[in-house]
């Protein structure tokens, strides 16, 4: 199965109204679904609504990712500062899918309490979150210097003085949605940015009871089954297709074995889907799946192996109690 690397499709610095017909997307709906196991890229969820749907999705009870990466970075909030400045010296923060910063705000509060001279550069390619970033920020830490950067990562990537550190971010265990070939990609494209001595946060979700990471994206609210459901509204909406929403139902999985978390969208019914702008159609036999998304689980040890393949070591993972999650700092060597 493959996916497209997220970081090479992010949309470029522009507007937004009438959405064009994205070729990326047109190339990953035709090979998905043409697939023996049929798959679309978990990037195609965030549009408007997705990302309306995401930001319900973590203040459910059941899905505890956010809530406890956000809680490591409050309360271990000093050790992180530790690592990112252990001596003096200025120091660029950079962190890629940054959001609307309510997860690093924190963070930033702490350094900046700490004395750290920081720029803080945010990339994300969603506009509007960038907006109340931006917002954000001005009301609750004026004194940091804040550069809201939209776009692809690497595009976007800032120039900075090579004297000073670099700490990249990549948090909300984003990372676990890549296939592992991915992953270690993007890790590398990310060290080839850093010298020696920079660091990268990686926010990585970790191997616990299966129930709890089931309910996660099994929620009885329904929350999940509409955030899943709503690729298919969107593929309806920008490539004129015609998905029955009603005859397709969200399966989520986990399994211990391998540490994935995986979901997918059952047909169930047989029926034919057409496209008018692809001018194809794709046939479901009832029963068959759309494998939609990976979240990946770590242990220490996977994280340890991921980030040598990657061109990192790890210095620290940084942990809630119950060691469910973990911001690990990695180090470019
Ligand atoms: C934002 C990619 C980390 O995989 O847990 C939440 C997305 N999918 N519920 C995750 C998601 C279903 C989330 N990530």
């Amino acid at each position: 199965m493959e996916f497209l690397d997220i970081t090479t499709a992010l949309a470029p610095a522009e507007a937004t109204s009438p959405t064009p017909v994205d070729a990326d997307m047109v190339k990953d709906v035709v090979s998905g679904l043409s697939a023996t196991q049929k798959f679309l890229p978990s990037r195609w969820f965030y549009d408007d609504e997705g990302s309306r749907l995401f930001q319900k999705i973590m203040i459910m009870p059941s899905y505890y990712p956010s809530r406890v990466e956000h809680e490591i970075l409050v309360r271990r909030a000093q050790d992180l500062v530790r690592w990112i400045a252990p001596s003096s010296g200025e120091v660029d923060l950079i962190e890629l899918g940054c959001g609307d910063g309510t997860k690093t705000v924190s963070l930033c509060t702490a350094l900046h309490d700490a004395g750290v001279p920081l720029a803080f550069h945010a990339i994300d390619v969603s506009a509007h979150a960038l907006a109340e970033l931006s917002t954000r920020f001005k009301h609750e830490l004026p004194q940091v210097a804040v550069h809201a950067l939209r776009g692809d990562y690497f595009q976007r990537w800032p120039s900075v003085y090579a004297l000073r550190k670099q700490v990249a971010m990549f948090l909300g265990s984003n990372i676990g949605n890549l296939p592992i070939a991915q992953a270690i990609g993007l890790l590398k494209r990310i060290r080839s940015r850093l010298k020696r001595g920079d660091l990268l946060l990686l926010g990585v979700d970790l191997q616990k009871d299966p129930r709890a990471v089931l309910a996660a994206y099994n929620d009885v609210e329904g929350v999940t089954a509409q955030f899943n459901l709503n690729l298919l509204s969107r593929l309806n909406r920008e490539l004129g297709m015609n998905f029955d929403l009603t005859a397709f139902r969200h399966y989520a999985c986990y399994s211990p074995i391998d540490g994935a978390a995986r979901s997918f969208l059952v047909s169930t019914v047989e029926q034919t889907v057409r496209s008018t702008q692809l001018a194809r159609t794709f046939h479901f036999r009832a029963g068959e799946t759309i494998y939609t998304e990976q979240s990946q689980k770590y242990t220490f040890d996977t994280v340890e192996e991921l980030a040598a393949s990657g061109g990192f070591t790890v210095c620290d993972h940084i942990t809630d109690a119950r060691e469910w999650y973990s911001i690990s700092v990695l180090g470019a060597h």
